[in-house]
């Protein structure tokens, strides 16, 4: 089955793109101001990848992601004041204020986090596509990984229990080139990670993750026919993140060339001049939309900011004994 994007769904995907755009900018802008410490990871030039595949989700489906999460939370269907009230270490944060950047977490979404530690979702991931083969429910496990975490051991072991057992898991490679400040080049032997599957005898591809309308596409035909057949995937999505790796991080391992040479076929970019060129939106309507965004990320905000921090007892709760 191979599927074309309708100029509405791009436009709407253009408008959610916008959306995580504006509002990785202005929490980015929230840390800078102090509102909130710790650790925090932005999305920012990868907006394709999570709109381009999780709008082919139901809500049923279960999404697992690393640390660098907000907005793959909020495509998920977690509003962005939770989000941004995590962030706050609000108590109506996501996580109830307790998790921060890199816990995103909503059980009720089967958004099932939001991971520090580097390709720990694998496994959880698995686990979720086990219940889902368990209960007889007809959806899939998706799990977003960088390019780094494929030189982790629990990956392998994951992804081979997946194979094994044959859980609907759909390992997302966000290949960015990067893992912190070193390029893939000098930790990992493949040239294509998808290659990687061969390993598990996995049905995997790459694609293009600069273009939102590549990634819808591509994806497509592997849901449909991994909520029929049950079997897991691996799927490489080359991006580019266009920030440093934390807010800490000046990227200077990396070139002005490289990263504008990305920023030529920056997914927003791409999708406009489709939606200019198809003569069904103008530019004032593309203008009016970016006001609208504008209003909803600070409406985000102001509602996360307005928020209380949570009671002192909730220290307590929620605390893991064994
Ligand atoms: C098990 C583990 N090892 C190391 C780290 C430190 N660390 C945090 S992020 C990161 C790089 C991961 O890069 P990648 O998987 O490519 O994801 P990206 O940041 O590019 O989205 C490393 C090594 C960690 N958090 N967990
Ligand atoms: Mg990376």
């Amino acid at each position: 089955m191979s599927v074309k994007i309708s100029e509405e769904k791009l436009f709407s995907f253009y408008e959610e793109m916008l959306f995580y755009r504006r509002f990785e900018e202005r929490v980015l802008r929230a840390y800078t101001q102090r509102m909130f410490a710790g650790f925090c990871h932005v999305h920012i030039g990868q907006e394709a990848v999570c709109v381009g595949i999780q709008g082919l989700l139901e809500a049923h489906d279960y999404v697992l992601s690393g640390y660098r999460s907000h907005t793959q939370a909020i495509a998920k269907g977690l509003s962005a004041a939770s989000v941004f009230g995590e962030l706050l270490g609000k108590a109506t944060g996501c996580s109830k204020g307790k998790g921060g950047s890199m816990h995103m977490f909503s059980e009720e979404h089967r958004f099932l986090g939001g991971n520090g530690i580097v390709g720990a979702q694998a496994p959880l991931a698995v686990g979720a596509a086990f219940s889902l083969k368990y209960k007889k429910q007809k959806n899939i496990s998706v799990c977003y990984l960088g390019d780094a975490a494929m030189n982790q051991g629990a990956v392998f072991e994951a992804m081979n229990m997946a194979a094994v057992w044959c859980l609907p898991v759909l390992f997302v490679i966000e290949n960015n080139q990067y893992g912190m400040g070193t390029h893939i080049k000098r930790v990992t032997s493949v040239d294509s990670l998808a290659k990687r599957a061969l390993a598990f005898d996995m049905e995997h591809s790459s694609v293009d993750g600069m273009s939102v309308v590549s990634v819808y596409e591509h994806c497509a035909p592997i849901v449909e026919k991994m909520k029929k057949t049950g079997a897991p995937y691996l799927l490489e999505v080359n991006t580019y993140r266009y920030k440093g790796h934390s807010v800490s991080d000046p990227g200077l391992y990396r070139s002005k060339e490289e990263l504008e040479s990305y920023q030529a076929r920056d997914p927003l970019i791409q999708a406009e001049t489709i939606l200019l060129q198809s003569k069904k939106f103008t530019k004032n309507q593309l203008e009016e939309l970016n006001q609208k965004v504008k209003e909803k990320v600070k409406k985000a905000e102001e509602e996360a900011l307005s928020a209380p921090f949570p009671e002192k007892e909730e220290a307590f709760k929620d605390v893991f004994v064994s």
